[in-house]
């Protein structure tokens, strides 16, 4: 395996804190050094990593550009805006608000603006592949509002309509959320909007993992259908780790007024800047290219593993992830994502539908292409990923450390050539 050199760029944190500037350095080889196959990682360019080290990170800046609680803010209002900006022409929507800290935060925000204590809200279940912020029981979304869950069919893997219709009617919730972090099927936003609009709930789009595929439009957009979209910044819409909400003008000021002063105080203004430059990269033509080749490597992938006689969730993906569930190789979702990990493939384990496993050792693993297509992998790597897999599963099986160093020298070799944005090289 090729070993490169990937010299500290980082002088003046080496010189204060030489213990965390070699864990960073660290991580750095690791990045660079292993297949990430997490389907919400993903990459951030350059620009994006310095636009997030700023002076920005300074400044206290409670309210909205214009409508702030502290002066000084005149170059941050300008930074906020023009994300904001970039984040209603990106996405297609007229309202954006790009302050939440995180996913879940802004999930909450949702609950906040839209319902009461003890209100009815409706999600997909989470072993079912939804997020534990729609309303999941040990998430303060399920704790503090009454959550009812939708999964999937059994033997499609695939959304039951008919039974979220039901749900949906006999339970009336203030809130429907659609979207997941285990979904590997095109999300069939319209069929939702219906729903919610018999049912009388807001709809809510969670394309945390599909924002770059929608930005880029290799998913169908949600915005003709859905009341508010959530969204995270830093998965396949290749931003740094942050949220947004988005929703047509007349949602603006409840989703405003629960993120700020609701449920937090001043933005991450630094954060808020390498949005905006994420979203400048999303709208170039380049973009597109890209949230195609996400799809268009995760096919490949999933064709390459079925023919290796893996069992994946719904028989395939759409878009950037693959659920695999492990059961007919006889090896639990957390053995083989530790040896894939030794083997420089890395994977989360994970429950599948209808999981006969505990969430901590489930019978799945859960892949994507998000990370490896931004270092330009192509279709035609994916046989040699899906080898990898497939020999990686067979090692963890046998407990075989010699074969799993074998795929973690080859993993080495092919990503020499492929060197990840962002990194030292
Ligand atoms: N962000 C989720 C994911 O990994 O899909 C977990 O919250």
């Amino acid at each position: 395996m090729t070993a490169p050199q990937h010299p500290y760029t980082h002088p003046a944190l080496t010189a204060a804190d030489p213990e965390l500037a070699a864990l960073v350095g660290a991580e750095e080889r690791l990045q660079a050094e292993t297949l990430r196959l997490i389907p919400s990682e993903n990459y951030v360019s350059a620009a994006v990593l310095e636009a997030s080290g700023t002076v920005l990170q300074n400044k206290y800046s409670e309210g909205y550009p214009g409508r702030r609680y502290y002066e000084g803010q005149q170059n941050i209002d300008q930074v906020e805006t023009l994300a904001v900006e970039r984040a209603k022409a990106v996405f297609g929507v007229e309202h954006a608000n790009v302050q939440p800290y995180s996913g879940s935060p802004a999930n909450l925000a949702v609950h906040l603006a839209f319902a009461e204590p003890g209100d009815t809200v409706m999600g997909m279940a989470l072993p079912m592949g939804g997020h534990l912020t729609h309303g999941w029981g040990v998430s303060a979304t399920g704790k503090w509002f009454r959550g009812v869950q939708y999964g999937v069919r059994h033997d499609t893997g695939l959304i039951d309509f008919d039974e979220v219709r039901e749900l949906a009617l006999k339970e009336r919730p203030k809130v429907i959320f659609c979207g997941g972090t285990a979904l590997p099927r095109t999300i069939d936003f319209a069929a939702f909007g219906e729903i919610a609009r018999e049912a009388g709930a807001v709809l809510v789009a969670d394309i945390a993992h599909i924002a770059g595929l929608v930005a880029g439009g290799a998913h169908p957009s949600p915005v003709p259908h859905v009341d508010v979209i959530s969204t995270t910044t830093h998965k396949t819409l290749r931003g740094p780790r942050g949220a947004m909400l988005m929703s047509r003008e007349e949602h603006a000021k409840a989703l405003d007024k629960a993120v700020f002063p609701g449920l937090q105080g001043g933005p991450h203004n630094q954060t808020t800047a390498a949005i905006a430059v994420a979203l400048r990269e999303a709208s170039q033509p380049s973009f597109r290219d890209y949230a195609h080749a996400v799809v268009a490597n995760a096919k490949a992938l999933a064709e390459a593993l079925l023919a290796r006689g893996f069992d994946l969730v719904s028989g395939g993906t759409d878009n950037h992830l693959i659920l695999m569930d492990l059961t007919p190789k006889q090896v639990p979702g957390k053995i083989a994502a530790k040896a894939l990990d030794r083997a420089g493939l890395v994977v989360n384990y994970n429950t599948v539908p209808y999981d006969t496993r505990k969430p901590f050792d489930p019978s799945g693993i859960r892949i994507g292409t998000p990370s490896l297509t931004s270092r330009g992998l192509a279709p035609e790597h994916m046989t040699l990923v899906a080898d990898w897999i497939d020999r990686g599963v067979a090692a963890a099986g046998k407990g075989d450390e010699q074969a799993l160093a074998a795929v973690r020298a080859e993993v080495g070799d092919l990503l020499g050539a492929f060197p990840a944005p962002g990194l030292p090289v």
